[in-house]
């Protein structure tokens, strides 16, 4: 071999360590930014929650309402996408299907869920169920001194929210109205249960005079943020004509403890 062509295979070989390289350090920096500085979500004519890249908030000034006007949002109705359309505010949403020329209106429930961000978020799908193993339920009664003679919610919906291959079950009860409620108190709780460990996510008890309570379920499930683990959305209402409230929670990773944070609510 001349030496042109070592030199030659020399320079090849360090061309191809600095292609490698670069592929590493610039594909792993996409990798790590890859996250959403601007997201919107709209529960129905619910709630409308936005982030900024520093603070959720739960709009209600008709300012920003106007500044989301006529985007193009993912909207899903039970979980399933019906398609990317623009929105309009007017006291309550109305979807639109095609150009600014040649507005088509959609109808949707309104249950309906749109989503808005750098990079779009997509609606995991759950099912949920009735409870049939009322253990960690109990224990979660008896934590809280609570006698229960029945309940009107006790539905679970089971999902791996973290990723770890191992399901997370998110436990929804309460003893909230009907009236012939025997109770002096109504109480509505929300928690997970992993691996036989007990989280709390929601849990307000009170004198029966004082509340009517409410009646929470599973709204949505999602990863807002990219990071691979989901995020929940859950609702309560379903009594007398106050709004019904939506909570997003973030399971968080703390050194010692993993607990919920509530993110943002309409409360
Ligand atoms: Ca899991
Ligand atoms: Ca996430």
């Amino acid at each position: 071999m001349s030496k042109n062509k070592k030199i030659m295979i020399v320079m090849l070989i360090v061309l191809a360590v600095y292609a490698l390289i670069m592929f590493l350090v610039l594909g792993g920096t996409k990798t790590f930014k890859k996250t959403n500085s601007q997201i919107t979500i709209i529960m129905g004519d619910n709630a409308t929650f936005t982030y900024n890249g520093s603070f959720w908030t739960y709009v209600e000034l008709e300012t920003t309402y106007s500044k989301l006007n006529w985007l193009k949002y993912d909207v899903y109705e039970n979980n399933e996408l019906l398609g990317n359309y623009s929105m309009w505010h007017n006291d309550k949403w109305y979807v639109f299907d095609g150009d600014e020329e040649h507005r088509t209106p959609v109808s949707v429930t309104e249950d309906f869920i749109a989503l808005r961000a750098d990079s779009s978020i997509k609606l995991t799908p759950f099912e949920s169920n009735k409870i049939t193993d009322y253990s960690y339920v109990n224990a979660v009664l008896d934590s809280y001194g609570i006698q229960a003679s029945y309940l009107t919610v006790d539905q679970v919906v089971t999902i791996d929210i973290d990723n770890d291959s191992i399901d997370e079950n998110f436990y929804f009860i309460s003893n909230s109205l009907p009236r012939e409620n025997p109770e002096n108190f109504n109480f509505t709780i929300v928690f997970m249960e992993k691996k036989g460990e007990i989280y709390n996510i929601y849990t307000d008890i009170q004198e029966m005079e004082n509340s009517d309570g409410c009646k929470p379920f599973m709204r949505a499930v999602l990863d807002y943020d990219l990071d691979g683990e989901q995020e929940i959305i859950f609702a309560c209402g379903g009594l007398s004509a106050r709004k019904q409230k939506d909570y997003i929670y973030k399971f968080n990773h703390n050194n010692t403890l993993d607990e919920f944070k509530l993110i943002v609510s309409n409360q």
